[in-house]
């Protein structure tokens, strides 16, 4: 009897080692693959959430710096203010994230609060717009589009436009309606539309900021309409003003559409996501769009993960774009030495 106890608690004893080494050699395995499986936190600070760009953008980055590429994402919503996107970047820091990303809503007011990263060792990636800082070492790398060459494209075709249909520099009455002043697409858009101006010889009318929204595209236009009665080129600095604008047209009785000569207006703009815009642009509402591509998330990724091997990026990384247009006489444009395809769509 004694031996059957002693065998059965000698069994016990062994059964009782062999689970523990499995529990622990489970949980070391699974320290293990989580160790192999090290998530990279990044803190996004994005701008905002003004127009289908920025949305498609961030949709972007949250589908790319996702759990199931190794990433731990904190995003927030910097809803259009500076200091809000400013009080997310410390509380990145406060988190010890391993990387800042920041889509800064304009140029200026970011050297302090970079300087708090850099000193907390953490690499910050501006993505889309720039940065205007003293010490350029304060961010690692940038991605996003060269704004003023969009406008330059974009400025290029209208003029292409008016060679081809006769169309005398001083009948072409523009007006621009701006993104968020400061900003750096608003920036170089605006500049490559005054630099055409001052050499094509158009006449501008108006520059006026409608944020990148259709809300304020709308008004603004709405308020050029009543002040101009010979307006018949409408430059809007992205798709939503846009629409705005072409609401705004069509509700004081006017056309939409590239005959300026005789009454119409024509409208250009940039982005080229809006699937509204791009309708617009198949009926003639839109000429000519300068795309600006927003999918910046395996861009960002990709940035990232050339850091994680210890190796060093570009600092600046531009991305590739076109044109878009419904008119079939203009198929490229040429912008000092390169020329660009115009992907007509009809
Ligand atoms: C451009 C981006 C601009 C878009 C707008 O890269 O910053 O902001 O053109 C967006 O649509 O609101």
């Amino acid at each position: 009897m004694k031996k059957t106890a002693c065998l059965a608690a000698l069994l016990l004893l062994l059964a009782t080692v062999s689970v523990a080494c499995r529990s622990s050699a489970v949980s070391e395995s699974t320290t293990e693959s989580t160790t192999d499986k090290k998530m990279v936190t990044v803190g996004f600070s994005q701008l905002g959430a003004e127009s289908d760009w920025r949305r498609t953008n961030t949709e972007s980055m949250q589908s790319a710096l996702s759990e199931e590429n190794g990433f731990k994402l904190i995003y927030k919503n910097g809803q259009q203010k500076q200091a809000n996107q400013v009080t997310a970047l410390r509380m990145f820091i406060q988190q010890e994230v391993d990387y800042i990303v920041l889509a800064p809503e304009t140029e200026t007011g970011w050297d302090f609060v970079l300087k708090e990263a850099k000193d907390a060792g953490i690499p910050v990636i501006i993505v889309d717009r720039r940065v205007d800082v003293q010490d350029r070492s304060l961010y690692t790398c940038w991605v996003g589009s060269d704004f003023e060459l969009e406008g330059q494209k974009m400025t290029t075709w209208l003029h292409e436009f008016t060679e081809k249909n006769s169309i005398a520099p001083e009948d072409v009455h523009i007006v621009n309606i701006q993104g968020t002043l400061g900003s750096t697409a608003q920036i170089g858009r605006t500049r490559a539309l005054n630099n055409a101006v001052r050499d094509y010889g158009w006449d501008l009318l108006a520059s006026e900021s409608g944020d990148f929204t259709e809300v304020r595209g709308k008004e603004v236009m709405a308020s050029f309409l009543r002040k101009y009665d010979n307006i018949n080129v409408v430059y809007c600095e992205n798709d939503n003003e846009a629409i705005g604008a072409i609401a705004a047209i069509e509700a004081a009785g006017k056309k939409a559409g590239p005959d300026i000569l005789n009454g119409e207006i024509m409208v250009v703009s940039f982005d080229g996501i809006n699937k509204d815009a791009r309708q617009y642009l198949k009926e003639g509402k839109i000429s000519c769009i300068a795309e600006c591509n927003p999918l910046h998330g395996p861009r960002v990724q990709a940035l990232i993960e050339t850091l994680e091997r210890g190796e060093t990026p570009e600092q600046f990384n531009y991305v590739a774009e076109t044109l878009f247009s419904s008119l079939t006489d203009i198929t490229s444009i040429t912008v000092g030495t390169e020329t660009y395809a115009v992907e007509i769509e009809k």
